[in-house]
């Protein structure tokens, strides 16, 4: 019997998909995903918890003439699946097969070399700076959890990126896990003390004027926290959906 998976060879095949097939799609993603990880070894979590983000993304933007870039890369399997290397999939991690990282030579859907986290946004703002100067029009995604935020590199874009006011998309995944669970940014506690005395809506990147030029896009809430909008939303009135 075929799959709505054995349709998919590119971003365009995840366009055209209903909103039954792309709940079927996401649930064959999962199984395909256990399945290899557990021959090949790799990344499972981040991975299962990356799937409807990498569909959503796929759908909503044009890649590769957009440019996605998966903070890490860890999480980028599934964006693998859906980028034309599905048949390939098999030889993930393995000798002369596909990398468990994002590599611009293996695919031009991945827009940039990574592995090491909490290079996303800045590699987003270089390539948003590149673009405006070349005078080209397209979007670059920087899509970076909470352990990644939490490195310098990350805090120096941000700020560099307020700064500049381009136009560059970041994504938030927090799901209060990095390899452990996440400390120092934990946002309940944390984005309270950076916010205070700037507004009291629980947000950490108002601190670096990032709303003035940047809407996050918050796809995970954590559960239980107090900060959360009516929409499950943890920022508040700043939220761009609220
Ligand atoms: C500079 C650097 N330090 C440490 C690591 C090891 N590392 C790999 S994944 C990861 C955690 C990522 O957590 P998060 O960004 O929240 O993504 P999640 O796995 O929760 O989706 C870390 C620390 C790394 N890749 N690069």
């Amino acid at each position: 019997m075929s799959t709505v998976l054995d349709g998919i060879n590119g971003p365009d095949d995840v366009k055209r998909l209903n909103k039954g097939e792309l709940s079927e799609l996401c649930s064959e993603l999962r199984e395909v995903l256990i399945g290899r990880v557990t021959d090949n070894g790799g990344h499972l979590a981040s991975n299962l918890g990356a799937v409807e983000l990498a569909v959503a993304l796929h759908r909503v933007f044009d890649s590769p003439k957009d440019k996605i870039i998966w903070d890490v890369g860890h999480q980028s399997y599934i964006h693998k699946l859906l980028t034309g290397r599905k048949q390939q999939f098999s030889s993930l991690r393995t000798f002369g097969g596909i990398s468990g990282f994002p590599d611009p030579d293996e695919s031009q859907y991945d827009s940039f070399s990574t592995g090491h986290a909490s290079t996303s946004i800045s590699a987003g703002l270089g390539m948003a700076i590149a673009r405006d100067l070349a005078g080209d029009d397209y979007n670059i995604i920087s899509v970076i959890g909470d352990g990644g935020l939490t490195g310098g590199m990350s805090f120096e874009a941000l700020n560099h990126a307020g700064h500049l006011s381009k136009n560059l998309i970041v994504v938030l995944t927090d799901n209060g896990m990095s390899i452990s669970p996440t400390v120092l940014l934990h946002w309940g506690q944390t984005g309270s003390v950076f916010a205070s005395g700037i507004e009291d809506d629980g947000s950490f990147l108002a601190c670096f004027g990032f709303f003035n030029c940047v809407r996050p896009v918050v796809l995970y809430c954590r559960r239980g926290s107090s900060s959360r909008c009516s929409r499950n939303c943890r920022w508040s009135k700043r939220c761009p959906q609220c």
